[in-house]
């Protein structure tokens, strides 16, 4: 049996699987990941970015960022990796989708039982009053808080911040649970979401990992785009 064969075999007799998913399922919708050739911003690297440092010294900078990111998720849209799962879901509708990405994607694509780790580029909150709101501008360099006038910061989770302790909770529920773990377009670079497979792997459950370059020694590796491998593994389920 290949890969894309026993993949299928451990889907198929999943009790409860759940997907993590990083830049690279957005890859194919044309959204440059963080760390391939196409993912550097000008000179800058995410780490230098996404961080209450950067924030601090040169918010003009970050939201000149986020902006431009947020133009260019608007342009694009979710690709068949995205839909794929949706699909998947159909199968196992219990199924939990968490995502590192910030690009409201899997959201967009109808997905069910969604966890956005790291928050979403579509929302600020305010660093005086911490109310949270819808944010879509493309060209505003100074946001500030329609309530209290101070400066609002995006709603996303920075290098050096942690995350929702709600969140977490979830996550960790989620992963005491699941039996398959399938894991699709992620370096495995950052922490806490890179350690989830092995997490879901030491308590005996099994991973399968979607990627054109996979790092997961634990994981069944599909080497393959998500876009393409995601569609082909659903069908065969
Ligand atoms: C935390 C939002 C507790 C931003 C992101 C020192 C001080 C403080 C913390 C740390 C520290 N040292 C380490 C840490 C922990 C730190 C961390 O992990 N740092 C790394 C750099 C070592 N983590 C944190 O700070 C986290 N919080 O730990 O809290 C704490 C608190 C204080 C002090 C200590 C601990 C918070 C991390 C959240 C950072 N925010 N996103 C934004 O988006 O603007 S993370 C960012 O990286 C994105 O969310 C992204 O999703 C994520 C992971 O990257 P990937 O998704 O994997 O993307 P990447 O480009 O790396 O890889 C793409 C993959 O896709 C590749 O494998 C490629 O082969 C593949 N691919 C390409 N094409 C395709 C494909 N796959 C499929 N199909 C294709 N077509």
């Amino acid at each position: 049996m290949n890969e894309l064969e026993q993949a299928t075999k451990r889907i198929q007799n999943a009790a409860f699987p759940a997907v993590l998913t990083g830049a690279g399922i957005s890859a194919e919708s044309g959204i440059p990941t963080f760390r391939g050739e196409e993912g550097l911003w000008k000179q800058y690297r995410a780490e230098e970015l996404a961080t209450p440092g950067a924030f601090r010294q040169n918010p003009e900078l970050v939201w000149e960022w986020y902006n431009w990111r947020r133009s260019l998720i608007l342009e694009k849209g979710p690709n068949a990796g995205h839909q794929a799962i949706v699909k998947l879901q159909e199968r196992f509708p219990q199924m939990p989708v968490i995502t590192q990405n910030v690009d409201g994607y899997h959201a967009e694509a109808g997905t069910a039982n969604l966890i956005e780790m790291h928050g979403n580029i579509f929302r600020a909150r305010c660093t005086g009053c911490f109310t949270v709101q819808e944010h879509r501008s493309v060209d505003n360099l100074r946001p500030l808080c329609p309530l209290c006038e101070k400066p609002l910061r995006p709603d996303i989770v920075w290098f050096g911040e942690s995350l929702d302790n709600g969140v977490v909770n979830s996550i960790f529920a989620i992963l005491q649970k699941t039996d398959l773990l399938i894991v699709v377009g992620t370096s495995g670079a950052v922490y806490p979401a890179a350690g989830f497979a092995s997490q879901v792997y030491d308590s005996g459950g099994a991973v399968i990992e979607v990627n054109p370059k996979p790092v997961i020694p634990c994981a069944l590796q599909i080497k393959g785009k998500a876009g393409e491998a995601l569609p082909a593994l659903v069908d065969l389920v």
